[in-house]
Order: C-alpha cells, then structure tokens, then sequence
C-alpha cells in the first residue's frame, strides 16, 4: 500500500472511532409519575439510561454531542479538572475526551440544569471488557424537577431526595438490568464499575462478599482496600473486583436506610443483588 493511501485510511479509521453523542430531553417516571429529565445518549440509542462511554486509556479519544435541549450545556469530567467547550441548542460539538489512566470516572453537564435533571454517566476508561458489570448511582427529588426544567433554582437546604436509583432505576427494576445485578458464576472475577451522580454520598454495603476497590477518581490512596462497605462521595469513580467464591443470592444496597426507599417505602431505591451460581 502506498503511504498516501496508508495516511487516508488511518484518518477514516479515527474518524469513524469518535463516540456520537446526544443531550436528550425526555421523562422519566417515578412510580407513574413522568418527570422532565436530561439524558446523554448515544446518539442513535433511544431515550433511556444515559451512555457509557468507552475510551482507551492515556488517550484523547474523539467525541461529538448534539445538543437537543433548550439551552447551551458544557460537559464535565469530575476530579480532573476537564471541561469541553459550551454547545448551544440544536448545534453538533466535536471535542476530545481528556487522556486519562485506566479506571472510572463521571461525566455529567455542567451546572444545575444538567446535574439536577439527571444529564451524567460512566466513563469507562481502558476497560471495555465483555461482563464489566457498572453502577450509576443518582438520588432525586421529584417534585423539583418541573421546577429545575423550567429554570427554577432551589434552595439546595431543603433537599429531600425521595428516588435513588442504579443506572436510572429504582429496585425491583434494578434487578431487570444485567449490567446493574451481577449474574456470575462460582470462581468468576466481575468488575463494577461504579459512579456517584447524585447529590448526596452513598454507602455501598455488600452481604457475602469483599471487594477489592482497584481504582478511585478522587482518592487514589485507597486502591488495593478490601471491604464490605464502600462509601462513594458526590461525582467520584470507583473500580471494583468482586471474586465470586461462593454460590447464593446476596444484596448490595446503600446502607444509608432512606436510599433503599421509594417515595418513602422499603424496600426501593438503590438496592440490587449479586447472584452467584456454583
Ligand atoms: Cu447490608
């Protein structure tokens, strides 16, 4: 192959990697009751949980997002100190994710608009392996987001969340998602990736299992502990490892009780379980 050829062929190839993105307007429905929400999809994905966006480690990989809401956003990676320039409504920004070591970490739109309606996901940096298993940790209160769509400011003092959700879900739903309950068997090695999107910290508690925290966006000292409980502050990434030695079905909630609620009832909210089969 000639080398002008070879050159045309690797821009087409890098060209076509760039993950397309959309900011999406929608509803989300909290016990029957849709709710204006923000979501980052995929840009050809329908309306749902927002993306996980995959890129290889130490490299800035190429993106674009579409902006379909009302106002211009700007995204933001939490603990890196990165923020992609402003996309007006309607308009198309093509940008580079920051070049990050492997791990987890949490994009989301920047300002109230974008993080109170929910706009925010996992990147997943230098892992993309087939049964990584992910948790987007969120909290909400609904009866704000009418309010927040329409440009209201709350007083964040009075912030009573009443839905806590794994991946845009609250339990039992958290149980139909295979990326949010862990189906694995006897002698597997699963990887959680887990990020803190809401407004408060969570407290993951394990039953059955320690786990390995291999990586955190935000305290770095912390990779190599091995616990059952898992406190994972307000937008930080964490990597787990769970070693399945033993068969069973085993809950993972947050161990602050009102998050394993729904509008007030147990159990709810951010509650979902590891099943191991021998
Ligand atoms: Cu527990």
């Amino acid at each position: 192959m000639k080398w002008s050829s070879f050159w045309v062929l690797l821009a087409w190839a890098s060209v076509a990697e760039a993950q397309a993105l959309r900011i999406a307007p929608g509803t989300w429905d909290a016990q029957g009751t849709p709710c204006p929400v923000l979501r980052v999809l995929e840009l050809e994905a329908p309306f749902g949980p927002n993306a996980v966006v995959d890129v290889p480690e130490n490299s800035a990989a190429a993106a674009s997002l579409l902006n379909e809401d009302s106002v211009a956003h700007a995204l933001v990676v939490d603990d890196v100190d990165w923020t992609s320039a402003s996309v007006g409504p309607g308009e198309t920004l093509d940008f580079q994710w920051p070049a990050l070591a492997s791990g987890t970490y949490r994009y989301h739109l920047e300002g109230l608009r974008g993080e109170r309606l929910g706009a925010s996901g996992i990147l997943r940096v230098g892992y993309a392996a087939e049964g990584a298993f992910r948790w987007h940790l969120s909290d909400l209160q609904s009866n704000t987001l009418d309010s927040i769509a329409g440009g209201g400011v709350p007083d964040p003092a009075l912030y009573t969340p009443d839905f806590f959700t794994i991946n845009e879900a609250h339990y039992p739903n958290t149980l139909e998602d295979p990326t949010a309950l862990v189906a694995v068997n006897v002698g597997d090695t699963a990887l959680i990736s887990v990020v803190n999107a809401g407004q408060m910290d969570h407290v993951l508690h394990f039953h059955g299992f320690h786990v390995t925290l291999l990586q955190s966006s935000r305290s770095p000292e912390r990779a190599g502990w091995s616990k059952d409980s898992v406190p994972v502050r307000r937008g930080e990434g964490l990597t787990l490892q769970l070693i399945a030695h033993q068969a069973g079905t085993y809950p993972v909630h947050d161990h602050n009780l009102i998050a394993v609620t729904n509008a007030g009832f147990y159990p709810g909210g951010m509650l979902t379980q590891i099943i191991v089969s021998p």
